[in-house]
């Protein structure tokens, strides 16, 4: 199995991305940017191929490509954002999946949707309803994603950005969750375990390997305690705009070839 991972560098103007938090610390530029390059180095050394979108220094939310597509097999969903300055990010990103040899579809008005709202366990694909992303496009996913075997299921998220903010799952499929943000009840029959540490929980799964943020230490002793290899990666610039681990990469996954 080859991974890709697509990645773009953050704009200087990183300071100015939207965020929930108004009396949030500014951003340092400089340490994001060293950061980033740390983020691209542990997907590197966990086996992934690197491949960067075209930098985009205007673009003030452009380093978090996941809210541009969300790829389903050889389909590749090109979003519409829930923020209206977000949109131009989406371009650019569509390139690359074009390059990539995927399949593309995009979703309409009155669609809004950030890929940070979905999240793919199985063949099951949660999406978070947030204030990014609608029932429109709840909808919208259910019959792209039908064809490809796929069932789509609306989770409400309350009182964080995203659904991925929330929830995350593990390489064995369980969902590490925040419980004050989304109900577990959505998730079904499914494991869902509240996560240690308090704010995001938002993990990323490369290969059987879990990426955690360095500033939730009591998730990855969770996470290890779970019999899981663990990386921890400081991403604390990206968090003050509501940044996590996931949001930073797109992870392509292909069949070798032979
Ligand atoms: C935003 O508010 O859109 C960005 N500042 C943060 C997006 C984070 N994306 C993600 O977690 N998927």
């Amino acid at each position: 199995m080859t991974l890709t991972a697509i990645v773009r560098a953050p704009s200087p103007l990183l300071d100015r991305a939207l965020s929930t938090d108004a009396s949030r610390p500014r951003v340092d530029a400089g340490r994001a940017a060293a950061q980033h390059a740390a983020y691209v180095a542990v997907l590197q050394r966990l086996g992934c191929h690197v491949r960067r979108v075209p930098e985009a220094p205007d673009l003030a939310d452009g380093v978090f490509v996941e809210d541009t597509v969300v790829i389903v097999d050889d389909v590749a969903v090109m979003t519409r954002p829930g923020a209206d300055s977000r949109r131009q990010e989406v371009d650019s990103v569509a390139a690359v999946m074009r390059v990539l040899g995927l399949r593309l579809t995009t979703l309409r008005a009155p669609a809004r949707l950030d890929g940070g709202d979905v999240l793919q366990i199985d063949r099951t694909v949660y999406v978070g309803r947030s204030e990014r992303t609608n029932d429109a496009a709840v909808g919208a996913m259910g019959e792209i994603l039908a064809p490809l075997g796929r069932r789509v299921v609306p989770v409400d998220v309350h009182g964080c950005l995203h659904l991925k903010t929330a929830a995350t799952a593990l390489p064995d499929g369980t969902v590490v969750a925040q419980p004050a943000w989304v109900d577990h009840a959505a998730f079904g029959d499914r494991a869902v375990v509240p996560a240690a540490d308090p704010g995001e929980s938002n993990v990323l799964c490369v290969r059987e390997t879990v990426v955690v943020r360095a500033s939730a230490p009591a998730l990855a002793e969770q996470v290890a305690g779970r019999g899981f290899a663990v990386e921890t990666v400081d991403v604390g610039e990206f968090e003050k705009v509501d940044g996590g681990l996931t949001c930073m990469s797109i992870l392509v996954r292909r069949p070798d070839a032979g």
